[in-house]
C-alpha cells in the first residue's frame, strides 16, 4: 500500500522522500543512502534508494494520470508549466542554495546559471508546446491528403546525472510533460535535492497529481528498475557513456525509445587570427565552469603555434589566480567536486598524465580549505601534452583539468579534434570566414561554437554523436522525441 504522508519542509535531518501522484512517501522498502554535502565532506539527509515496487507506484500514478494529461489543452498545459517557471524563479535563493550544498557549486553559479535556466527550461516548452506544428501531404492527382498526428508516447522516463542537476533534469521533465505524457524522472542519487524541491513546485503550480513522478535512488537499483519497466516506452537519459550503452543494450529488446546524452572530450582550438583577449576569458570558463563538470567543457586546448608560448604563459598565469574556495563564498571561482570517489578519479588521471611524461604547467594538487578540511577540493590544473593520443587526451576527466598542445596546420588540428571517441562539441576561435565554414563543416561534434562557449538558444538541436550519445533534445527536437508521429491517409 502507498504511504501518503506529505512531507513539506525540509527538516534538520532532511531525510528526502519519493514524490509519486502529488504527494511526498517514503520508499517501500525503508531503504536509504547517504547524502554528502561536498564543500565539507559530512552526510547531511538521507535518500530513499527505491526499489521496483516504488518504480511500479510511480508506474501507476503515471498511467492513471495519463489519459486526462494527454487530452488537457495546450494552453492549459503551457499555463501550467510557465507557472512552474515563475515559482521556480521566486524560490531563486533558496534553490540555488540548495543546489550548490548537494553539488559543491559556487552558490553564485547555481543562481546565475542552473535554476535560472531551470527556469527557463518550464517557460521554453511551456511556449513551444503552443507552436509544434505537423505536417500535411497532399498526394497530387490521387485525391488523397496525408497528415501527421503527434500523440504522446505514454509513460516516459527521464533519468539525469548529477553535474548541473535541476537544469538538465527539468531540461528532459519540460518537454516530456508539455507534449503530453506522463513522467518518472530520476535525478542523481548523488544529487537529489532540488528535484526533491521541484515536486511541490509543481503541486504549487497546479500540475495534475501524476503527472510528474519522482523517484529517488542508486542507478542500479531504482534506474535498472526504470529502463527494465517494460510499459515506459522513451527513455532520455544524460550521464556517463558506459552508462548510456548498459541502458541502450537494456532498452533494445524492449523497443523503447531512446535519448542518450553522453560523455564529452572537446576540442577548444585557436587560431592566431583570434579576438584575443575574448578568447582568453572565454577559454577560463570553458575549461573550469562548475569546477570543469560539464559535458561541453572544453578540456583539450589546441592553440596555432605561432602564439602559443604567448597563451601558455597568459593561460596559466590567469588559471594560477583562480580562487578555490568554500561555494558560499562570493570570492570563489572553483567550489568543490562532486563526491570524493570522483575527486579521486580526477587525481588518478593527474598521475596518469605524469606517468605519461606529459608537464603539469599548475595545479594538480588536492586543496585544504580552511574549516572545510574534508571537502572535495582540488586545483584547477593545466597539462601539457605533445600527442593527443594520450589517455589524458582521450579519456573524459569532468574536472578541472585541461591539457594544451600548439598546432601547425588546420589539417592537423582538424585531424587531432576528430580523433577521439567522442563528439559532442568544439569551440573555434578564428576570424577566418572561409576556416569557420571549412571546419565547421568537418567537425564531427553535434555542437560548433564559433568566437564563443556554451551560448545556448533553447530552439536548436543539442546532442552528440559517436560515444557521446544518440538523439537530439532542444526545440521541437525534443518535442519530437517525446511524441509518436502517425501518419493519416485520406482518400476523398
Ligand atoms: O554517471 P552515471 P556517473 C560522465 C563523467 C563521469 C562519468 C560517470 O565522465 O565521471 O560519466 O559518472 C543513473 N540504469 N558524466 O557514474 O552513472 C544514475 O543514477 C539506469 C557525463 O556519476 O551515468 C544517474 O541518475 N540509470 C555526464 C545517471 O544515471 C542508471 C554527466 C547518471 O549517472 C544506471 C555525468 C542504470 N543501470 C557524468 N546506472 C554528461 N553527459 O553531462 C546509473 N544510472
Amino acid at each position: 500500500m502507498v504511504n501518503t504522508e506529505i512531507h513539506k519542509e525540509i527538516p534538520a535531518f532532511a531525510g528526502i522522500r519519493n514524490y509519486i501522484n502529488g504527494v511526498y512517501i517514503h520508499p517501500i522498502q525503508d531503504n536509504w543512502i547517504d547524502n554528502y554535502n561536498p564543500s565539507n565532506g559530512v552526510v547531511y539527509g538521507k535518500i530513499p534508494n527505491s526499489s521496483k515496487e516504488d518504480v511500479e507506484n510511480a508506474y501507476i500514478a503515471a498511467k492513471s494520470a495519463f489519459p486526462s494529461w494527454s487530452q488537457t489543452t495546450l494552453e492549459e498545459r503551457s499555463r501550467i508549466l510557465i507557472k512552474i517557471s515563475e515559482l521556480l524563479e521566486a524560490n531563486l535563493q533558496r534553490f540555488a542554495e540548495a543546489e550548490s550544498k548537494d553539488n559543491g557549486k559556487p552558490v553564485s553559479l547555481a543562481k546565475k546559471v542552473d535554476i535560472p535556466r531551470a527556469a527557463s527550461n518550464f517557460r521554453f516548452f511551456g511556449n513551444a508546446i503552443t507552436q509544434f506544428a505537423s505536417e500535411s501531404h497532399e498526394s497530387v492527382g490521387q485525391d488523397a491528403i496525408n497528415f501527421t498526428l503527434r500523440q504522446p508516447i505514454g509513460v516516459v522516463a527521464c533519468i539525469s546525472p548529477w553535474n548541473l542537476p535541476l537544469y538538465l533534469f527539468t531540461w528532459k521533465i519540460a518537454p516530456a510533460i508539455a507534449a503530453g505524457n506522463c513522467v518518472i524522472a530520476k535525478p542523481s542519487e548523488i544529487t537529489p535535492m532540488t528535484a526533491y524541491l521541484l515536486g511541490d513546485i509543481c503541486t504549487k503550480a497546479g500540475l495534475p497529481n501524476g503527472v510528474l513522478n519522482i523517484v529517488h535512488g542508486l542507478g542500479t537499483t531504482t534506474g535498472q528498475a526504470i529502463i527494465e519497466h517494460r510499459d515506459i516506452k522513451a527513455i532520455s537519459f544524460t550521464g556517463g557513456t558506459a552508462t548510456g550503452a548498459h541502458i541502450a543494450k537494456v532498452a533494445a529488446p524492449l523497443f523503447k525509445k531512446l535519448s542518450l546524452e553522453l560523455g564529452g572530450k572537446n576540442p577548444n582550438i585557436i587560431f592566431a587570427d583570434c579576438d584575443y583577449e575574448d578568447m582568453l576569458n572565454t577559454t577560463i570558463r570553458s575549461s573550469f565552469a562548475n569546477q570543469g563538470q560539464i559535458c561541453l567543457c572544453g578540456s583539450r586546448i589546441f592553440v596555432e603555434a605561432s602564439i602559443y608560448a604567448k597563451f601558455k604563459n597568459d593561460f596559466v598565469t590567469r588559471v594560477k589566480a583562480l580562487k578555490v574556495g568554500h561555494p558560499s563564498k562570493a570570492s570563489t571561482n572553483i567550489g568543490a567536486l562532486v563526491s570524493n570517489s570522483h575527486l579521486e578519479k580526477v587525481m588518478n588521471y593527474i598521475e596518469i598524465a605524469k606517468a605519461e611524461n606529459a608537464t603539469i604547467l599548475c595545479g594538480g594538487k588536492k586543496v585544504v580549505v580552511k574549516d572545510y578540511e574534508n571537502g572535495y577540493y582540488i586545483e584547477p590544473t593545466v597539462i601539457e601534452v605533445t600527442s593527443n593520443n594520450c589517455r589524458v587526451n582521450q579519456e573524459e576527466i569532468f574536472g578541472p583539468v585541461v591539457t594544451i598542445m600548439p598546432f601547425e596546420s588546420e589539417d592537423g588540428v582538424l585531424e587531432m579534434a576528430n580523433s577521439v571517441n567522442y563528439g559532442l562539441s568544439a569551440t573555434l576561435w578564428t576570424n577566418d570566414l572561409k576556416r569557420t565554414m571549412r571546419m565547421s563543416n568537418q567537425l564531427q561534434t553535434g555542437i560548433v561554437w564559433v568566437n564563443t562557449w556554451m551560448m545556448r538558444d533553447l530552439r536548436t538541436p543539442f546532442g552528440g554523436v559517436k560515444a557521446s550519445g544518440v538523439g537530439r533534445e532542444g526545440g521541437f527536437e525534443a518535442l519530437r522525441f517525446f511524441t509518436e508521429a502517425k501518419n493519416v491517409c485520406i482518400k476523398y
